[in-house]
């Protein structure tokens, strides 16, 4: 049996010794050293190494875990554990200077979520919490916000890298929110904004496409922070990161409506 808490203390120190390379090279980051995965999907050494950081400590800690990572530094097979690493979260944000920028390490058995950490950097923000607990912002507990009407809800949209697919959904999503809403944000760093929606910055995130290291950490923190996870159908099919509707659990029945609306131009794209 594993100790959530130990292991959520240790993850806290690896998170922010990731985050503190990830500063370290902000400082004199040059774009030559930016590469691309795919069309405006960037990556560059900065990743890969706070990723090999990460899996090497993790390795340590939890020898019998296996890894999903988002650099592929490591793999899974059929441990009964596996990390969520995703070494450099809002990476595009990360190369032009800008904020937020986090570390994201959670942590799933094969019921579920067992622990999340995400530090954003700039801001020196750690969130972390694990299944038998509450969720904290650098040491305070967070709660999800009262927002329990849509017209007053502060949204957050993810658009992911896949434009030609995602492209016709996101600008029907935009045009039935916008205005109808309490605003709209779209911060580029999926991982965090769960956290500020954990903490009641934020009372909802819309997105697709992404990967499970995207929202592994984060959809735990919100859920201790008594927020609520699904895909777009209000189901549980959203681990692999393909549809997330994250709320404050009060505006996710309006919100799956909204997204009913404007999902036939999704649900026609072959992914
Ligand atoms: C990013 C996500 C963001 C999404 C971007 C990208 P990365 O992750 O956090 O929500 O819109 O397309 O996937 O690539 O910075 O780790």
């Amino acid at each position: 049996m594993i100790d959530l808490e130990l292991l959520t203390e240790q993850v806290k120190g690896v998170a922010k010794e990731a985050g503190a390379f990830l500063l370290a090279e902000r400082s004199h980051f040059n774009m030559d050293a930016v590469e691309s995965k795919r069309a405006h999907d960037y990556v560059s050494y900065v990743d890969k190494q706070s990723e090999q950081l990460i899996v090497a400590h993790l390795r340590e800690i939890l020898p019998s875990a296996g890894f999903i990572t988002e650099e592929g530094t490591a793999m899974k097979h059929d441990e009964p554990y596996c990390w969520l690493v995703d070494p450099l979260d809002g990476t595009t944000n990360f190369i032009h200077n800008n904020a937020p920028f986090c570390v994201s390490i959670g942590l799933c058995d094969h019921e579920g979520m067992l622990l999340g950490v995400v530090y954003e950097c700039t801001r020196d923000e750690l969130f972390w919490a694990h299944r038998d607990g509450a969720a904290y912002l650098n040491g305070e507990v967070i709660h999800v916000s009262d927002v329990s009407d849509l017209d007053s809800a502060f949204v957050e949209l993810g658009f992911p890298y896949d434009a030609e697919n995602y492209g016709p959904f996101a600008i029907q999503l935009v045009q039935r929110l916008y205005g109808n809403v309490g605003g709209l944000r779209l911060l580029g760093a999926a991982a965090v904004e769960t956290c500020y929606i954990a903490a009641g910055r934020f009372d909802a995130r819309i997105e697709a496409f992404i990967g499970p290291w995207d929202i592994g950490a984060g959809s735990i923190i919100l859920q201790q922070a008594g927020g609520r996870t699904t895909d777009f159908d209000g189901e549980q099919n959203w681990k692999d990161g393909s549809r997330v509707l994250s709320t404050n659990g009060k505006v996710h029945q309006q919100l799956l409506s909204v997204i009913s609306e404007c999902r036939g131009a999704l649900d026609n794209s072959p992914v």
